[in-house]
């Protein structure tokens, strides 16, 4: 038998990268689908590109696709052939969802639909895996804490009401078609690649700008938001460990702790030696360096979100009994690897800008 062909949707984001590179290693065929962009959107997998006329089989394979183009999902499905498709492509910024939320529906909603179609039409839904990048977002305004598979699900934002659909079709084609179809409803989780809009990156790299006497302040919204988050190379792994399950089901992965975004901002800043002294309330609020009273956080109303979710606790109980799953990296050692990676980053472009100074 061959090796085995996974497709990734949305292989150029955080977790697409993290899962090529950990099914490369597996001894995977790896597929993935990427958008037509004018600028490069590959840097996150640059490093597992192979040459094409090297003397090595190329084992990562790039496709260019769209999530809203039902033809284009179900040719390239047809052509790839996959054992197991992870559908990690969305529109996966909740603000930004406020602003697009038809697109949001279009990507995060419909695509979902849009590829368990495929798979049917291409006439592998018979023995082809599909897993739905779900999230912790789906218990939005949920009254109960920590949260687990069968917690209400109650969606805050145009985001979260799209990947409700998409858990839910998702839910129904393994039902309707005994599709294996799995949700992973995966809390917050970052790395070194996250993008640059989130808020822990956000933070990680006004660190490193600030360390470097870049940057003065960090503008933020709200500093009380609690969140669950991991690191995503533990992540993907649950991932993976999720569609190699014999029977598909729906799993919460989580590390069980929770933070405030202030609490973020703190551990960051401790990480090059600053501590930070809060003063005034709501929008007034400031944080300053303990040291030289210098403003480094200040608030910026804009991002604030229409509706928010205040807390997010998971409990990943179900996946350490049935996957063997648990997360590894604490919520020091995700920020630690967050700003030690951000101040080599801006480093390096602050190099690269010098040379065309
Ligand atoms: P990213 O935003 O980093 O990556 C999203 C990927 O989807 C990118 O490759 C992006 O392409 C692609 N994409 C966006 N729109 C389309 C479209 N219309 N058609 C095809 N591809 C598209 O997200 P993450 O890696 O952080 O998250 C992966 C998935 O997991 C997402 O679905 C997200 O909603 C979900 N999720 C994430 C969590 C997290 O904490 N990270 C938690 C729970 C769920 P491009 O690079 O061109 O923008
Ligand atoms: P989230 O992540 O909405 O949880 O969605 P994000 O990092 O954007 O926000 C987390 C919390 O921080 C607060 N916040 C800010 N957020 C941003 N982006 N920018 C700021 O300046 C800022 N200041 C405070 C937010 O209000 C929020 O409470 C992420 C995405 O990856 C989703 O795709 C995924 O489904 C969920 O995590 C689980």
């Amino acid at each position: 038998m061959g090796a085995k062909k996974a497709l990734i949707v949305g292989v150029t984001g955080q977790d697409g990268a993290y899962l090529a590179e950990l099914l490369l290693e597996k001894g995977y065929e790896v597929h993935g689908i990427k958008r037509r962009s004018s600028s490069f959107n590959t840097q996150r997998i640059d490093h597992l590109y192979q040459d094409p006329h090297g003397p090595e089989p190329v084992r990562l394979h790039l496709h260019f696709g769209e999530l809203t183009d039902a033809t284009n999902l179900c040719r390239i499905i047809h052509e790839v052939e996959p054992d197991e498709i992870y559908n990690l492509g969305a529109q996966s910024h909740v603000q930004v969802s406020f602003e697009t939320p038809e697109y949001t529906a279009n990507a995060d909603a419909l695509g979902t639909l849009r590829l368990l179609e495929a798979m049917r039409i291409a006439g592998i839904a018979g023995h082809c895996r599909f897993y739905q990048a779900s999230t912790s977002e789906l218990f939005g305004g949920s009254q109960t804490a920590p949260q687990h598979e069968t917690t209400p699900f109650a969606p805050r934002s145009p985001y979260a009401a799209a990947k409700l659909y998409a858990y839910w079709i998702t839910v129904n084609y393994r039902e309707a078609y005994g599709i294996h179809a799995s949700n992973g409803i995966l809390f917050n989780h970052e790395s070194p690649l996250r993008g640059e809009t989130f808020v822990t990156r956000k933070i990680t790299r006004g660190v490193a700008a600030i360390a470097h006497g870049l940057q003065k302040t960090i503008h933020l919204g709200n500093l009380d938001a609690r969140r669950d988050w991991g690191h995503a190379r533990d992540y993907v792994d649950g991932m993976w460990r999720i569609v190699q399950q014999p029977k598909a089901d729906d799993f919460v992965l989580a590390t069980g702790e929770t933070h405030t975004v202030r609490e973020f901002v703190e551990r960051a800043f401790g990480e090059i030696g600053r501590s930070i002294d809060w003063s005034g309330e709501g929008v007034a609020e400031k944080g300053r360096d303990a040291s030289n009273g210098a403003t480094l956080i200040e608030i910026d109303p804009r991002y604030f979100r229409p509706t928010e979710v205040d807390l997010l606790l998971g409990d990943p109980a179900k996946a350490r009994q049935q996957l063997g799953w648990t997360h590894t990296a604490s919520f020091q050692d995700l920020i630690a690897d967050m700003v030690q990676s951000d101040l080599q980053a801006v480093l390096r472009e602050v190099g690269r800008n010098d040379r065309y100074a």
